[in-house]
């Protein structure tokens, strides 16, 4: 069965969670509590990514996300960072998956670090970047540009002496795509697979839901679980969510159907 990558966003402004989980304890006991439900690793970030957003400096990053890395101390972590110095410190305190989604593009230490401490990373596809990212998208085949981007990032990965077995690739939903992008991107899933490493993606919460039906972040339940499924369906490994209880359910069910 694929992976659920449980999200604790330690950040005041995340889209979907922005402010409730900024006291480490709470983010700690939301972990656990996600843990419980049954997420296979906890996915930790100090710095929202979300449409518009501003940058976050190094310290104030790593003073949100280190005591909840700390915290979680025996589950498998994963780091959301572009910043090597947080990844660095995050490592050190446990955390064995970096995921940038700015595919090692960001921090030119970012790489080597990944290498040296031998940490699986998920290079995901952003188009632009999170301040402007939405700002009018443009593709020709953005299932061929997302392809070939992240093939052009593995081969990076692999050149810094990432090795390819700690190599995950992500799609990168609402990272610069339309809603109609989004959902191509879920429809032929599958040609991502071809790449050879595992597929992660996140569809948890996101707009394009609410593209369709007008919901809000918090009422997006139904197509968090209708797109993690299919995604499934479509041989991803990792699903990123936030509501890991409801997803497990609906996976075992898928599962069990479909085998
Ligand atoms: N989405 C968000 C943040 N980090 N990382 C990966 N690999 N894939 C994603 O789709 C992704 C991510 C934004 O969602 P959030 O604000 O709910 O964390």
């Amino acid at each position: 069965m694929a992976k659920l990558m449980g999200v604790v966003n330690v950040t005041p402004d995340s889209f979907s969670d922005g402010g409730l989980y900024l006291d480490p304890a709470a983010a700690v006991a939301h972990g656990q509590e996600l843990l419980a439900a049954g997420a296979d690793l906890l996915d930790v970030g100090g710095e929202s990514t979300r449409p518009g957003a501003q940058p976050v400096g190094e310290a104030e990053e790593l003073r949100r996300v280190l005591p909840v890395i700390e915290g979680l101390a025996g589950a498998a972590i994963s780091v959301d960072t572009s910043k090597a110095a947080v990844a660095a410190a995050a490592t050190a305190a446990g955390a064995t998956i970096v995921n940038d989604v700015t595919a090692l593009r960001g921090d030119p230490g970012m790489a080597p670090l990944c290498a040296e401490r031998e940490v699986t990373v998920v290079l995901m596809h952003m188009l632009g970047e999170p301040r402007t990212m939405q700002e009018n998208p443009v593709y020709a085949d953005v299932v061929g540009e997302v392809r070939s981007f992240l093939g052009e990032r593995i081969e990076f990965a692999l050149s810094a002496g990432i090795a390819a077995e700690r190599i995950w690739v992500d799609p990168g939903i609402g990272f610069g795509k339309t809603a109609e992008h989004n959902l191509e991107l879920l429809r032929r899933l599958a040609e991502l697979g071809e790449l050879g490493h595992p597929v992660v993606i996140g569809t948890s919460r996101k707009s394009f839901i609410g593209s369709l039906d007008g919901s809000d972040a918090r009422e997006r339940l139904g197509g968090t679980i209708a797109s993690t499924v299919l995604a499934a369906a479509a041989g991803a490994e990792v699903l990123r969510v936030h509501d890991v209880a409801e997803v497990r359910q609906a996976l075992t069910l898928a599962d069990a159907v479909l085998g």
